[in-house]
């Protein structure tokens, strides 16, 4: 469904990858509730394949499945287990990667050139070998038989059926058209709900066919009702990329939760690291070019694990740019809001922070006294940078509030959520001064992007509206002021 399955004020989603699930579990604990964070999307659980590549292990090996084993790279099922069960209780929902489009690269065998599995599980990729008994898969449940090669650049352009049926750089590609198949999968989303999870983020959408996958959505069992009250459906925010041009469309997952809007993130980075014109983005929200449906149908987002490796996108490299997209993304309102948080990366196949060979341990991340994380720990942590967790604040406060008073002059805007929080962004080379409507009750506020409400002492600057909603408000030039109920003096 395309219900979020957050707790109703918490709008926002985390994407903790490579995380470990001992580690989300304090995370969720120590710090997302505290800020208002609704739910953590993590990374691949069930057994993968291992490699040792230039004595590192790839992140991408976490895309490669072996079986629905939950032993991989973050954990086993018992720290899963406990992961989901102490982030619900402190109200933060789990939200799974599912890669059921595939599994192992063609022509991989355990055992082979040093390949192994997360798990206990054999496995033999091998073009017309094909076998997986971990779950089991044999060859016939692939769609070799369809289209026995890989997919074409020409394809995403041209034919449906290639991106569909052939294989996604050479990964094996399941037929879940068959009824065996979409048992094993709904197998594995069933054992995931029935310990707690809210939902899923499905890899590859865009290569299955959305009449299978409405088989798979409608067998989901219902969220567990202790945790989430009765008869509710599971989260599910389907990968296609699209945008524009392309034979598989987005519009052809609506009605199965929400798809990965891939337009919304670059329209940010036209404006804010092409140096667009701000004024443009009063009007990102549906129709705003191609492939932005309407709210309940996107999940939006500044970068992803994948384009933050050279997309093109905003990301956190673009140091105070990305704090001005992730904060822009937060106040305006428009879908359901996903922050990126990464592990600093030279290059784009390095794994994540860890103790190296044989067995590539994770490392978690550190924390410094201001909250953030160690860059000594290899983490970057962008949820937890003092402008985007303030943000997070600004969302849940003015969640379900319109967007009003849109006020624009060239490289400057500003605009209230009715009632509950104001925004303005002064990207002109010169001080904006002025009185705005800021739509919210009379008193002092404190403003988030300067510091925010810290143990209810303001450490940003301050603001007094007056009892007709108006403040004068002076905003430096390349700065924000983001102020609402939430951070109300
Ligand atoms: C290699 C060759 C192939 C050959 C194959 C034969 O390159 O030409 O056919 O061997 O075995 C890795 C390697 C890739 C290797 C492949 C199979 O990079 O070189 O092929 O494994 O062994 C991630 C990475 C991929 C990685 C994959 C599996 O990005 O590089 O491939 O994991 O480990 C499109 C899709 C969209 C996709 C996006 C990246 O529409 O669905 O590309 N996004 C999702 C995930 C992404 C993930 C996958 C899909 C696959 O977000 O992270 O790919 O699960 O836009």
């Amino acid at each position: 469904g395309d219900k979020t399955q957050t707790l109703p004020d918490r709008q926002t989603m985390v994407h903790l990858f490579e995380w470990k699930w001992t580690d989300i579990a304090k995370e969720c604990e120590n710090f997302l509730q505290y800020y208002g964070y609704g739910a953590v999307q993590v990374s691949p659980p069930m057994e993968h394949i291992v490699i040792n590549q230039n004595n590192d292990m790839p992140w991408w090996v976490r895309y490669q499945p072996v079986s629905y084993q939950l032993s991989s790279r973050s954990g086993n099922e018992a720290e899963f287990t406990d992961m989901v069960q102490r982030c619900n209780k402190v109200g933060v929902r789990i939200i799974v990667d599912a890669v059921v489009n595939h599994m192992v690269g063609i022509g991989q065998k355990k055992g082979d050139g040093g390949e192994g599995s997360s798990g206990s599980s054999d496995f033999d990729g091998r073009h017309g070998i094909e076998s997986f008994p971990g779950v089991p898969y044999t060859k016939d449940d692939f769609n070799d038989f369809r289209c026995d090669g890989d997919i074409q650049g020409s394809d995403y352009q041209n034919s449906a059926e290639h991106v569909k049926n052939c294989r996604l750089v050479g990964l094996l590609d399941l037929n879940q058209g068959k009824d065996n198949v979409r048992k094993a999968i709904l197998g594995y989303l069933n054992k995931l709900i029935s310990i707690g999870v809210a939902g899923f983020r499905f890899d590859a959408g865009k290569h299955m066919w959305p009449a299978d996958l409405m088989a798979i959505t409608t067998g989901m069992d219902n969220l567990r009702s202790d945790i989430f009250g009765a008869n509710q459906r599971p989260f599910a925010v389907w990968e296609v990329i699209d945008q524009g041009g392309e034979a598989v469309k987005c519009a052809d997952y609506l009605g199965l939760g929400r798809y990965t809007n891939f337009n919304y993130g670059a329209a940010v980075a036209q404006v804010i690291k092409y140096n667009g014109d701000w004024r443009a983005l009063m009007n990102l929200g549906p129709g705003y070019n191609y492939g932005n449906e309407e709210d309940h149908d996107v999940l939006n987002f500044i970068d992803n694990h994948d384009n933050q490796r050279g997309g093109g996108v905003v990301t956190y490299k673009d140091g105070e740019n990305y704090n001005r997209a992730v904060t822009f993304m937060l106040a305006w309102a428009y879908g359901y809001t996903r922050v990126m948080s990464s592990f600093d990366f030279k290059i784009s196949d390095q794994g994540p922070p860890s103790k190296g060979p044989p067995n590539f341990e994770t490392t978690g991340p550190t924390f410094n006294p201001d909250d953030t994380c160690s860059a000594a720990s290899g983490w970057v942590c962008e949820h937890r940078w003092p402008k985007i967790r303030e943000m997070v604040k600004f969302r849940s406060a003015t969640q379900g509030s319109a967007v009003a008073e849109i006020f624009t002059e060239t490289q400057r805007v500003s605009f209230a959520r009715d009632g509950k929080g104001f925004f303005a962004s002064n990207m002109q080379g010169s001080t904006w001064a002025k009185f705005f409507q800021t739509t919210l009750p009379v008193g002092d506020y404190c403003d988030h992007y300067s510091g925010g409400l810290v143990n209810n002492n303001c450490a940003g600057k301050k603001f007094t509206v007056a009892a007709d909603g108006t403040s004068y408000i002076t905003i430096n030039a390349g700065d924000i002021v983001a102020i609402s109920m939430s951070s109300k003096i």
